[in-house]
């Protein structure tokens, strides 16, 4: 393959919260079928509350020999990670997913491997490319991105009114359950969290075809739709 052609099929994929859901996302995986120049960002939140957060971590490590990944940080990763490090927030991780996601390990901290918490500790603010900003949960409106707060990054729900900061990239966020299981598709901003471990599905967007896969972790059914027909 020459490098034009190489070049011209290099894609994104943008995966919203996986929540623990490892048998949606494998099929997600399975159908996305990466190239070494393609790119996957996870929008945070890939664990806690589905059944299978070890067995994420386990696929999404797997997918980082293929091609590369990206994890933006979400508020169950930050939660996580403090708990495994004794800090404050070890009782509301532990009620909010945070048990399943440790019963998924054996049940104790000492269960979850070095490579694990590297993982969850490579989760990133937010990350841009050329067109798309990725962040896990919300923007601060005005607020430039390197001086954005963690709660505005990672808690702050949608209000259906969020404006893209900059008119020339799209914004790509999670956090905000979407309870139609359906993207939600404001001007400029895309919402990709569709409830995965609640019986909704799993979200991936390819963002040069528009392109949206998902699965679902329960019935693994899965289905292709348009961005556009949103
Ligand atoms: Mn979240």
């Amino acid at each position: 393959m020459d490098e034009r052609a190489e070049q011209s099929e290099k894609k994104t994929f943008v995966i919203g919260d996986i929540h623990g859901c490892d048998i949606a996302l494998d099929i997600l995986l399975n159908r996305m079928d990466v190239t070494q120049q393609d790119t996957v960002v996870l929008l945070g939140d890939v664990v806690d509350r589905g059944p299978g957060s070890k067995e994420v971590i386990d696929l999404l490590l797997n997918l980082k020999k293929f091609c590369k990944v990206v994890l933006i940080m979400g508020n169950h990763e930050e939660m996580m990670l403090d708990s495994m490090r004794g800090g404050a927030s070890e009782g509301l991780w532990l009620q909010h997913g945070g048990q399943e996601a440790l019963e998924s390990y054996g049940g104790s901290y000492s269960d979850i491997p070095f490579e694990h918490v590297a993982f969850l500790e490579s989760g990133k603010d937010y990350w841009e490319n050329e067109t798309e900003i990725f962040v896990h949960a919300n923007l601060q409106p005005e607020v430039p991105l390197d001086y954005q707060e963690r709660e505005w990054l990672r808690w702050t729900r949608l209000t259906g009114f969020e404006q893209s900061p900059n008119p020339d990239k799209r914004v790509l966020c999670g956090h905000t359950p979407q309870p139609n299981g359906l993207p939600l598709v404001l001007d400029n901003w895309i919402c990709l969290d569709t409830w995965a471990y609640n019986g909704f599905y799993l979200t991936c967007l390819e963002t040069t075809t528009n392109m949206i896969y998902q699965a679902h972790q329960e019935t693994q059914d899965f289905r292709y739709i348009r961005l556009e027909d949103i």
